[in-house]
């Protein structure tokens, strides 16, 4: 079993891959799955952990390498590159031509990011080459590794210097596309506050636009598991308002916007960026100088000593920060495990431990861990964030228990990994197709078929399978 569906993602790769032509250069791409005609932030940097498994370092690289030529002269990289603009407006809402964006080499890009996992990506394909014995390519690509670090330098400078609006170590999303949670229940109080307003009832949206609508293979249309047509006029919304202001948090003199409609601590942006800072501190004894490990020592303290506003200690768990309000949002989802990545308290890995189980338990899902709890009122056990099971998130969760294993020398933790590790394989086995999100109660898979997060979670769970102290971020975590 395992054999077969390792060559059908190794597949999957193959089947996505396409030649993109970016300043007068090719390169081959990852394209996330049909309804996907772009590079997408989180998705290329996870992509190259799955590049590099199933071919090589040079693989890899190539891909975080295509994701920064998206970089803006501000340091941003953007949630999508557009490499084709004409095919992404036959093929995409929204579009390079409502997006009105560049980056710093003139290319199409949205205005917005997505989750830091850049630098940690960068970190992991160096540590996959190792294990795969191939230190040559490693030395070769000496030069393209300094570069590629200084691009992440640079992005988590923009995180710092454009969204740290209060200054505490923990980023603002101005988006819900910028968490990659797009329609997540975590919004629902900070969305409804924008909905109640003339300015949102006002503005026009016209749903034909969309293009993400389509039959599936299953002869279903996907209507159920897309956000809705209101979601659609809220994100376009949003993304307006934010280009109004030039894609910046700040007003002409510099200063902070307070009044920004959607401003959250998203838990998912802010667990990467640490887990991405202690990436880059561990790849600047390689690539950086003193002055680097400096600036990311701070950073680390800084969002380290912040990270505990986010957890919500009735729930259990870690969660998203409304800063407009000055709370957490009170919902708990898949994300709200992100943290694990760098968790520096032994009792709270006990502590998020217990809540799966206790989720498991109370909900009778046949696959944890769901995007969000039947207890929300915009559960749907079928629609994207709302319910589906992300095993791209598992994936990531999975990892952050064998990090703690590793760490606090636990095989509870290690144990726990394991499973949820066994878990993906699992479900993905159910339907033998690498679907995009899972309904958590049946395991039927949903969204987009042969899709490539997908497929790199299947590799993540394998190597943790594989190597049960040795897999997973837990090197990138070491300091
Ligand atoms: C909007 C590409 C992206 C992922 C996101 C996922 C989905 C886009 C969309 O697809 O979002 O960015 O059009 O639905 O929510 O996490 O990066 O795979």
């Amino acid at each position: 079993m395992h054999f077969s569906l390792n060559d059908q993602a190794v597949n999957n790769f193959k089947a996505h891959s396409t030649i993109a032509s970016l300043n007068g250069r090719d390169y081959t791409v990852m394209r996330p799955g049909v309804l996907y005609p772009g590079v997408w932030g989180w998705d290329a940097a996870f992509y190259s952990l799955g590049l590099t498994w199933s071919f090589d370092l040079n693989r890899g690289l190539d891909e975080l390498t295509v994701s920064s030529l998206g970089q803006c002269a501000n340091g941003m990289i953007p949630h999508i590159l557009f490499y084709d603009a004409e095919v992404a407006r036959e093929q995409y809402y929204p579009a390079p031509n409502v997006w009105e964006n560049q980056s710093a080499s003139g290319l199409p890009v949205s205005g917005i990011s997505q989750p830091p996992v850049f630098a940690s990506a960068l970190h992991k394909i160096r540590e996959i080459a190792k294990h795969k014995g191939d230190s040559a390519s490693i030395d070769e690509n000496k030069e393209r590794f300094e570069q590629l670090f200084q691009v992440a330098m640079r992005y988590h400078k923009w995180w710092y210097d454009e969204r740290d609006i209060d200054q505490i170590g923990l980023v603002a999303t101005v988006h819900p596309w910028e968490t990659g949670r797009d329609n997540a229940c975590e919004w629902h109080d900070a969305l409804a506050r924008i909905k109640g307003t003339r300015d949102y009832i006002d503005f026009p949206f016209d749903p034909a636009v969309r293009k993400d609508i389509r039959i599936n293979r299953k002869g279903q249309s996907t209507v159920a598991y897309r956000p809705s047509n209101d979601e659609y006029k809220m994100f376009t919304y949003l993304l307006m308002k934010f280009k109004d202001n030039e894609y910046s948090l700040k007003n002409v003199d510099g200063e902070y916007r307070t009044d920004f409609p959607f401003m959250v601590y998203d838990v998912t942006v802010n667990a990467w960026l640490q887990a991405s800072n202690l990436a880059l501190f561990a790849l600047a004894d390689h690539y950086g100088d003193k002055d680097d490990k400096a600036l990311i020592r701070k950073w680390i303290r800084r969002t380290g000593r912040s990270f505990n506003l986010l957890w919500n200690k009735i729930d259990k768990t870690y969660q998203s920060y409304d800063i407009l309000i000055k709370k957490v949002t009170g919902v708990s989802c898949n994300a709200s495990f992100m943290p694990l990545l760098f968790e520096q308290k032994e009792s709270r890995v006990y502590t998020l431990m217990e809540t799966l189980t206790e989720w498991r338990s109370k909900y009778h899902f046949k696959y944890m861990v769901p995007s969000s709890l039947p207890s929300h009122l915009d559960y749907d056990e079928d629609c994207y964030w709302r319910g589906p099971v992300w095993t791209i998130m598992n994936a990531v969760i999975a990892y952050g228990f064998n990090a703690s294993a590793k760490r606090f020398e636990n095989p509870d933790f290690a144990t726990k990994a394991q499973k949820l590790a066994n878990e993906i394989i699992e479900i993905i086995a159910q339907d033998g197709e690498f679907y995009e999100y899972h309904n958590p109660v049946t395991g039927e898979g949903c969204g987009a078929p042969d899709f490539g997060f997908t497929s790199v979670a299947y590799l993540i769970a394998k190597d943790i399978v594989e190597n049960p102290v040795f897999g997973g971020l837990d090197r990138c975590i070491r300091r």
